[in-house]
């Protein structure tokens, strides 16, 4: 058996990665398996607003975003508050769909949302889908983005 068929290979396309980056010191390449691995698991039951399908129950599991954030060590000053207030999250989905948050939305000194990078909506797992931002707080479902490609941590300049 030649080694190349020896190691057989699941289709990429089983995985859909995301890609972590920005004013990081640790840009990563992320699926959804490594956030079911790496990080505490949370769980969100939520209803959203959609203005075309009306209200949409789900119930989503995944690790909390600053968590996944945190540890691509964003370039702020840690323990400066001020410092952290300055950041925005910039999410982006398959399709191109994509919203903002403000890290102080999440920072638990701050807003304390427990926003989801989720790895299972209503237990069917979101490997082959992508994960999906899951922002509890959201009365409408607008930043609910499916399929993630991107997240992107950085801050808002300083106006000159
Ligand atoms: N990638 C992506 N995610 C998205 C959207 C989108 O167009 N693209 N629409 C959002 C909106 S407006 C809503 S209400 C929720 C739920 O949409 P669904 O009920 O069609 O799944 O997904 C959100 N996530
Ligand atoms: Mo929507």
């Amino acid at each position: 058996m030649s080694r190349l068929s020896a190691q057989p290979r699941t289709p990429a396309t089983l995985f859909t990665p995301f890609t972590l980056r920005g004013d990081v010191e640790c840009p990563a390449t992320l699926t959804v398996a490594d956030l079911r691995g790496g990080w505490e698991q949370h769980r969100a039951e939520v209803v959203f607003d959609c203005a075309t399908n009306g209200p949409q129950h789900h119930s989503f599991e995944g690790p909390l975003l600053r968590e996944v954030v945190l540890d691509a060590h964003p370039v702020f000053d840690a323990h400066k508050r001020k410092d952290r207030s300055r950041y925005l999250l910039a999410v982006t989905g398959g399709d191109g769909h994509h919203t903002v948050l403000s890290w102080a939305e999440v920072d638990a000194e701050f807003g304390d949302v427990p926003v989801l990078l989720a790895t299972s909506m209503d237990g069917r797992a979101l490997d082959a889908a992508g994960s999906q931002l899951v922002v509890p707080a959201d009365r409408c479902g607008a930043r609910y983005i499916s399929a993630i490609t991107g997240v992107w941590v950085g801050a808002w300049p300083v106006p000159v």
